[in-house]
């Protein structure tokens, strides 16, 4: 038998092929050697470090799964391996990240026409163009269908659309160049997807104040969207879908990636309250560990951990065989968060005071792992999602 590993209590490993454990270790690398040094500056300063993008560009993380255009085209599995790698470091990080991969190329990969394919992806491959994804507004967040930003024929430019509304709680939107802008088509009133060009706005007419001054997440840039007649060009229209459909199929790639993610940030906080435990001593020279109240708390988040990674791994394979429903991904983006922010929550009491020092990390991990919990469907969300899947009685409205 395999012998009891608190890193792998479940031998997951064991289901990686040798590619993946290589993508793996390399990630694992490259995160803690060249990442980790810089989040209490970055966390501290809300202070994204863009050169971050560049250098996951070189090391073949964004855009991963995608086939051809420079990116790396490797499986489900090895790149939600790299995003738990990521978000081990910090949650910020693989926000940049999962945008840029999932939502901006992944929405360009799928929807797509050639030429923008072939304008965009290799340079966002290489993470020399920041890409953000508009979806969410100030009055519309778990509800996008009822979003308001809209596309008119444009009054003087022919050939194209007029672009106008705001998008808020935007990741990467104040640094990026290819803004995926999701609006509403006045002609037929259903929802298509833009590419927005920042370079190609008139004066004035686009903006994307950065939202400063947040309690989570604070390694990630976030901004808002706010158009005033932004000029599109029809070809820089997603062609052939329209609804929620194509946000959506962004959504179920994004929010697979953090399902693997959050349990990369569990493990740090595993790991970290384990170490401490064994040095921190109380009570006639006892290290903690040794109390049986802090080795509930560690059993518990290595179990809720351990299971999390084996459900991913499961949903990752099906996805590479086109078999992944969106409810499975709902489950996984659920749980895993969930679990991850309450046992994140329960481990920071085995610091004590110090748990207050950002030095220890872990406070800076609860705080993430709430606006895990909250974007890309709000965790009671996804039971609605669930519940509709079990029942097949709706209960959004
Ligand atoms: P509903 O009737 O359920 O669906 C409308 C149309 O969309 C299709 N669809 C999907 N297609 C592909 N994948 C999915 N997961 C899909 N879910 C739905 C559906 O088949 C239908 O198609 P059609 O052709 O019949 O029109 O729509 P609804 O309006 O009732 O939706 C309700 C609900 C709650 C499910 C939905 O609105 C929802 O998921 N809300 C949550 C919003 C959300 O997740 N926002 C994320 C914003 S992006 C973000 O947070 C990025 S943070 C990234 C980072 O920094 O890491
Ligand atoms: P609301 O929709 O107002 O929800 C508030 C509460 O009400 C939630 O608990 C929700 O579950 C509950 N609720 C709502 N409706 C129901 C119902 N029918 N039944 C029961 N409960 C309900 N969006 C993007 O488009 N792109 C991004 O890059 C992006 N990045 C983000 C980065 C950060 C740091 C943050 C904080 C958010 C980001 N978001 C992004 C937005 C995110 O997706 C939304 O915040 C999220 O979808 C929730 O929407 P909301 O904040 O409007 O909350």
């Amino acid at each position: 038998p395999l012998a009891f590993d608190w890193k792998d209590p479940l031998g997951a490993s064991n289901l990686y092929t040798e590619e993946e454990l290589a993508i793996a270790e390399t990630a694992e690398d490259y995160c803690q050697e060249r990442m980790l040094p810089r989040v209490l500056e970055a966390y501290r300063n809300e202070n994204y470090d863009q050169k971050i993008l560049e250098e996951m560009g070189e090391l073949g993380f964004l855009g991963a799964t995608i086939k051809g255009y420079g990116c790396a085209g490797v499986s489900s599995v090895a790149s939600g391996l790299i995003t738990r790698a990521v978000e081990r470091v910090d949650s910020g990080y693989r926000s940049g990240m999962s945008v840029q991969s999932s939502l901006a190329m992944g929405g360009i990969e799928e929807f797509g026409t050639e030429e923008q394919k072939e304008k965009f992806l290799p340079g966002m491959a290489k993470g020399k163009i920041v890409g953000c994804f508009g979806l969410t507004e100030p009055n519309h967040g778990s509800d996008p269908g009822s979003m308001e930003s809209v596309a008119k024929p444009h009054p003087t430019k022919k050939g194209y659309y007029s672009l106008s509304g705001s998008k808020t709680w935007i990741t990467n939107s104040p640094i990026a160049e290819v803004l995926l802008v999701w609006a509403k088509l006045q002609e037929t009133g259903k929802i298509r997807g833009f590419l927005v060009e920042r370079s190609k706005c008139p004066p004035g007419t686009l903006e994307t104040p950065k939202l400063d001054n947040k309690n989570g997440l604070r390694a990630s840039i976030t901004g808002m969207i706010q158009m005033d007649e932004v000029p599109v060009a029809h070809e820089m229209m997603f062609p052939h879908v329209e609804g929620l459909r194509g946000p959506f199929s962004c959504l179920n790639s994004a929010r697979y990636g953090i399902a693997w993610g959050t349990i990369g940030a569990l493990e740090d906080c595993v790991a970290r309250a384990r170490e401490y435990a064994l040095e921190r001593k109380q009570f006639k020279g006892n290290p903690i560990a040794k109390y049986q109240l802090v080795q509930k708390k560690l059993a518990d988040a290595t179990t809720d951990a351990a299971y999390g990674i084996l459900a991913a791994h499961q949903v990752g394979r099906l996805k590479d065989e086109g078999k992944a429903a969106p409810e499975m991904i709902s489950m996984i983006k659920r749980q895993n968060c969930d679990r991850a922010l309450v046992n994140a929550r329960i481990l920071q009491e085995i610091f004590g005071g110090n748990a207050v020092s950002d030095e220890y990390h872990i406070g800076r991990h609860v705080a993430n792992l709430f606006v895990t919990q909250t974007y890309e469907g709000q965790s009671d969300i996804h039971s609605l999602i669930l519940g509709r899947a079990i029942t097949g009685v709706q209960a959004f409205v």
